[in-house]
C-alpha cells in the first residue's frame, strides 16, 4: 500500500478533469475525484474500481472553502498523502466586452478559477512540503498568456493561475514539491457549452474547422508532467491544437 501514489483531482466529472481521473486511474494512481456532482462522480467511480482502481469520492463546491476543508479533513489516514493535485475545475462565463459583461460572471470565474485553486492548494500543499514530495498540477490556459476579445476576466484568471502557479514554485524551491502550470488551447470539453450558457450551436462554432485537443490530449500531459524523473520539473506547457497558433490565431478549413 505504501508504493501506491495518490491523484486528486478537481472537476473530475467533465471534460479535462474527467480524463485526468483516466489517465491517473490507468497509470496506477489511486485517485480522488471531486466535484459537485455527486451521481457523475459515482459513475466514474464505478467504472474506474471495476478496472481495478483505489477511488474515493468528495463532494464539493471549490468555491465553498469551508465545504472544500471539511471534505479534505474527511480523508482518512489511508486518502490523506496526495502526491499530486490537479487543480482542474473552472470555467469560462459569457463573450461579452469588459464594459458589458455581468459582475455575476466575473465573481463566479474569480472565485472558482482563483480563490478555488487557491483554497486547494492551501489545503495539501502543507503535507506535500512536510513530507517533502508532491506535484501540484494547475490547469491554466493560452487564455492567461493574452487578452482575447470579450474574454478579459477569464483570460486574467488564467494569467492569475500562471502567475500563483509561478509563485507557489519559489515558496516549495527549497523542497522537492514540483509546480506545472498546463496551458491548454482549444480542448473540445463541455466548456463552451458552459461559457454560452447551454447554447450548444455557439458552443459547437468553437471548434468549426479544425481538430481540437481533447480532454485526454491535456490529460497526456498531465501524467507525463507527474511521470518525469525527481531531478526534473516541467514548469509550464503550452498545448495547442495544430491549426491554433495562439490565443487568437487560428486557421481553420473552409470545408469543415
Ligand atoms: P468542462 O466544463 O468540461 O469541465 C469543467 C469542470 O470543472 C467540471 O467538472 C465542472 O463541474 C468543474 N467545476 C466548475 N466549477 C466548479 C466549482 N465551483 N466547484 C467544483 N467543480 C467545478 O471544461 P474543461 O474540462 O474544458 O475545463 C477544465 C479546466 O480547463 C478549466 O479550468 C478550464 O478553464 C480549463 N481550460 C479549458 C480549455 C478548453 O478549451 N476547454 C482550455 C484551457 C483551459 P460541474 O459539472 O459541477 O460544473
Ligand atoms: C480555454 C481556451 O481560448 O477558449 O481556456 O479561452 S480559450
Amino acid at each position: 500500500m505504501q508504493n501506491r501514489k495518490t491523484a486528486l483531482v478537481t472537476g473530475a466529472t467533465s471534460g479535462i478533469g474527467e480524463a485526468c481521473a483516466r489517465k491517473f486511474a490507468a497509470g496506477g494512481y489511486d485517485v480522488i475525484i471531486t466535484g459537485r456532482n455527486s451521481q457523475k462522480l459515482e459513475f466514474l467511480k464505478e467504472e474506474l474500481e471495476s478496472a481495478g482502481t483505489r477511488v474515493k469520492v468528495l463532494v464539493f463546491d471549490v468555491r465553498n472553502a469551508d465545504d472544500a476543508r471539511k471534505a479534505v479533513g474527511s480523508l482518512g489516514e489511508e486518502w490523506s498523502r496526495i502526491d499530486v493535485l490537479i487543480n482542474n475545475a473552472g470555467l469560462a462565463l459569457g463573450l461579452e466586452s469588459e464594459y458589458e459583461g455581468d459582475p455575476e460572471d466575473w465573481n463566479t470565474m474569480i472565485d472558482t478559477n482563483i480563490k478555488g485553486l487557491l483554497t486547494m492548494t492551501r489545503l495539501i500543499v502543507p503535507g506535500m512540503v512536510s513530507r517533502n514530495e508532491g506535484h501540484v498540477i494547475n490547469i491554466g490556459s493560452v487564455a492567461g498568456d493574452a487578452a482575447y476579445a470579450g474574454g478579459s476576466v477569464y483570460c486574467a484568471t488564467k494569467a492569475a493561475v500562471k502567475v500563483i502557479s509561478d509563485g507557489l514554485r519559489i515558496d516549495v524551491a527549497d523542497s522537492a514539491v514540483r509546480v506545472t502550470n498546463l496551458k491548454p488551447g482549444l480542448v473540445e470539453t463541455n466548456f463552451s457549452v458552459i461559457r454560452f450558457k447551454g447554447d450548444t450551436s455557439r458552443a459547437e462554432n468553437v471548434y468549426k474547422g479544425i481538430i481540437p485537443l481533447t480532454g485526454a490530449d491535456i490529460a497526456d500531459v498531465a501524467f507525463y508532467a507527474a511521470s518525469a524523473p525527481k531531478h526534473v520539473q516541467i514548469a509550464e506547457v503550452l498545448i495547442l491544437a495544430t491549426h491554433q497558433a495562439n490565443g487568437t490565431v487560428v486557421k481553420r478549413s473552409l470545408e469543415d
